[in-house]
């Protein structure tokens, strides 16, 4: 599907900035036809699923909220390729995200969905400004990770010179940077940083490079996290969202104009629940992101729960596209840390950290147990070069962070600065959390 990248903008004007009412004519129209399918799939689990869903009654998209959610439970029992729709001959690929437990949740794409993924997450990257004149070093593992080869054909089909370097050799990836004069970069945010940091530890100055976008996402990046990037590296940073389930990255771009990335509505529709009762929540509250993505040909799903805690944005963006956004992932459902009885959400470690002068972007938030058999919350972080250097910086900075954590938290967590380069770099999705305390504290 080769299509003229549209005045720079837009990779398809006519779908990015669709009247919301069409938009949702069309979402509703997709919605029914998906659920015809699925009711004539022959598979067992739909037939039980949606055996009192008339697909012809879904009048609008407030009509899912009668339908029931998926989970990955369902595609868990289902492992590896129970819920396909497409027989085996007509599937192309196959992807697979490795979960934290147990068997990997598999996800199968025919050619069409190939080229439907290329082209939605293409609208991502032409929204950062990416053509053909463009050198994207693709800096996502390629392998079952849905990062690597989704970036792979998007640039591809977008047009720039894609240099396929998948994640890892980081002094090759800074070398190649400079001598393939790369001009956009995807990678994960953490190995962003990583890439920035052996730059300059080779008097490599990133900013004196063609580089000026990178196409983050994959792993959570609070705004701080953004801005240190783009400072360090010199580009706009635009962040980029999706899951293995849904399609894999490209189920929502940010177009640098707003807050927020752009969910490419017209194939995946999103809702945002209350991740306790269900329940549709108002636009702007924070709850849990429910996606359906009707137009997949192997594995569309529908109300699928993705765990990931997200606002969701209606506000008219500048950019001129239509859709939907939502803000930044917040945290998961999955994620949240219970400390001495108080909720912790890693990313709120995060915030505070980088707002304290004297430390580096590098941390690792580690639970274990007393002798006291309470919970104890430590904090690892890296302290400046500066600080490293002069030891009586060190008590002054420790006390800082202690009362800056405490603020934020209502907890004491014990702070343990380490020297530069000592918290391992990730070359993927980064371990911020170690969970070390013995099994009956949890
Ligand atoms: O991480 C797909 C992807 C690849 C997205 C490259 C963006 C760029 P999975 O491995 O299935 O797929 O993991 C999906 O990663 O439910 C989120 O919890 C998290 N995640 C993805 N993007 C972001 C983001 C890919 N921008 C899970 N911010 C999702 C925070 C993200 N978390």
């Amino acid at each position: 599907m080769v299509r003229p990248v549209d005045t720079g903008t837009f990779w398809d004007r006519a779908a990015e900035t669709m009247p919301r009412e069409d938009l949702v004519q069309l979402q509703t129209s997709r919605i029914r036809a998906c659920l015809q399918r699925l009711k004539s799939s022959g598979i067992h689990y739909y037939d039980r699923r949606l055996s009192d869903v008339e697909p012809e009654q879904l009048n609008s998209t407030d009509d899912l909220r009668r339908l029931p959610f998926m989970t990955k439970d369902d595609l868990r029992e289902h492992y590896p390729f129970g819920l396909f729709l497409a027989p085996q001959e007509r599937i192309v690929r196959i992807h697979a995200s490795s979960g934290s437990t147990g068997k990997p949740t598999v996800v199968g794409y025919t050619r069409a969905d190939l080229e439907l993924w290329a082209d939605t997450l293409a609208r991502g990257l032409v929204a950062g400004g990416v053509s053909e004149k463009d050198t994207f070093q693709n800096a996502y593992g390629h392998g079952l990770f849905t990062g690597g080869l989704g970036f792979h054909d998007a640039a591809s089909l977008v047009g720039a010179a894609v240099v396929p370097t998948s994640a890892g050799h980081t002094a090759r990836q800074v070398m190649l940077m400079r001598d393939f004069g790369t001009t956009a970069l995807g990678c994960t945010p953490s190995y962003a940083l990583h890439v920035a940091e052996v730059a300059a530890a080779e008097g490599l100055d990133l900013h004196s490079l063609p580089i000026r976008a990178a196409f983050l996402g994959a792993e959570p990046m609070t705004e701080r996290m953004e801005q240190e990037i783009e400072d360090r590296m010199g580009v706009a940073v635009y962040e980029q969202y999706g899951l293995s389930e849904i399609i894999g990255p490209g189920v929502a771009s940010a177009c640098g104009k707003s807050e927020g990335m752009h969910v490419w509505e017209d194939r995946f529709v999103p809702e945002v629940v209350d991740p306790e009762s269900g329940e549709r929540l108002p636009d702007g509250e924070v709850g849990e992101l429910v996606l359906s993505a009707p137009t997949k040909e192997a594995f569309p799903v529908i109300r699928y729960r993705t765990r990931d805690l997200v606002r969701l944005i209606r506000e008219p963006c500048p950019c001129g596209r239509t859709s939907a956004r939502i803000s930044k992932i917040l945290g998961r459902t999955d994620d949240m840390l219970i400390v001495r009885g108080v909720n912790v959400f890693p990313s709120q470690i995060e915030h505070a950290l980088l707002g304290v002068e004297g430390l580096e972007p590098h941390y690792q938030i580690v639970l274990g147990t007393r002798a006291d058999r309470q919970d104890e919350l430590r904090v690892r972080v890296e302290m400046s070069q500066r600080v490293a250097a002069a030891s009586n910086l060190r008590a002054d900075l420790e006390a800082r962070v202690v009362e800056t954590l405490r603020n934020v938290l209502d907890l004491t967590a014990a702070v343990e600065l380490t020297s530069p380069n000592t918290i391992p770099r990730s070359e993927g999705k980064a371990i911020r959390v170690l969970d070390q305390r013995t099994r009956q504290e949890r």
